[in-house]
């Protein structure tokens, strides 16, 4: 939708190289009309992302031997990148409270009088990084409290995936969608409006077969019997940014035996995910009610989850217990 804008010439009048096709975040974001300081927010947001980066490739090399040459302690990678959201965004003028994953109380940042509220799970997969599989960050952003529904309180979410490529997908309630970091640094546009097709061929179950109830068991077992590829890396991002980008298919992580809570976050993963999956004409819910639709009550609740495309989350529930 907003392609068409600059494809016909009306930005980038008299620019003879490649930056005339390119939109970068921060033009997308005043294209599409988001707010003025939401679209700062998220673009810091999006930066720190470089700097956390950084910080990856750091750990990584202390990994193949590299010492710490002034011999310190070192943080570890959770909580250093933790280190470094807070930092950016307690200066960014935007955000008055920062609720964190590796934090036990929301932080009061900024005079009070700003806008937004950040909760984040700075580095997700966190005990992927020594095997090099990809690793993620994610944001939500709220504007009122958010011991609500996020129905009620989030305003846009986001996360980055640290692969092969750094991509970052975000959502401002109008549409998802994708950008890629290139070699200059700046986070380009590359899909737009992403849509899920109405129904997928991929699955990613978590948990452990022998903990899962017996409708999920037979939940699983229906798709594996229609031929559905698992697909499960053990980061959340990962798994659902793949289902983003091939257009479909369903992650859960469900109620277990033991945990019938599961084992996600329902404010620092489940949310921010489920707002930019609706947003890409999919859905999320807990077997039984949205996930937008939750009340949040503590910091450290959880959710089962099942999210995807519309298909799969309408099997899913033909197989739940219905809320009574
Ligand atoms: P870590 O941050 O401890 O690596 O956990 C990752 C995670 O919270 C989420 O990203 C995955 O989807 C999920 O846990 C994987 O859990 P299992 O290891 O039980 O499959």
């Amino acid at each position: 939708m907003y392609r068409r804008f600059y494809e016909g010439g009306m930005m980038g009048e008299g620019i003879c190289d490649y930056t005339k096709s390119i939109i970068d975040l921060r033009r997308h974001m005043w294209m599409a009309g988001v707010e003025v300081e939401l679209r700062r927010l998220i673009w810091q947001i999006a930066v720190v992302g470089k700097y956390i980066s950084a910080k990856i490739h750091e750990a990584n090399r202390k990994l193949a031997g590299f010492k710490n040459i002034y011999g310190e302690d070192q943080l570890s990678l959770d909580r250093s990148t933790d280190e470094i959201l807070k930092n950016q965004l307690q200066f960014s003028g935007f955000v008055r409270e920062y609720a964190s994953e590796e934090h036990d109380t929301i932080i009061k940042i900024g005079t009070g009088s700003e806008k937004y509220i950040v909760t984040a799970d700075p580095l997700d997969g966190s005990s992927l990084v020594e095997t090099n599989l990809a690793i993620g960050t994610i944001i939500g952003i709220h504007k009122e409290s958010i011991f609500d529904t996020g129905k009620n309180t989030m305003v846009a979410a986001l996360y980055i995936t640290y692969g092969p490529l750094i991509t970052m997908v975000y959502s401002a309630g109008k549409g998802t969608h994708e950008f890629v970091l290139n070699r200059e640094g700046e986070y380009v546009l590359a899909q737009e409006d992403i849509q899920l097709k109405p129904k997928g061929n991929i699955f990613s179950p978590g948990g452990i077969r022998r903990d899962w109830l017996p409708e999920h068991a037979r939940f699983i077992a229906k798709l594996e019997e229609e031929g559905y590829k698992l697909r499960y890396s053990g980061g959340l991002v990962p798994d659902i940014n793949q289902l983003l980008i091939k257009k479909g298919g369903i992650f859960t992580y469900p109620a277990l035996q033991k945990a019938p809570r599961g084992k996600l976050r329902l404010l620092f993963e489940l949310q921010p995910m489920a707002f930019i999956m609706e947003q890409a004409g999919g859905r999320a819910t807990d077997g039984r009610e949205d996930i937008l639709s939750l009340k949040v009550e503590t910091l450290d609740q959880l959710a089962p989850i099942y999210i995807g495309s519309i298909a799969e989350i309408q099997m899913a529930e033909q197989f739940l217990p219905k809320k009574k």
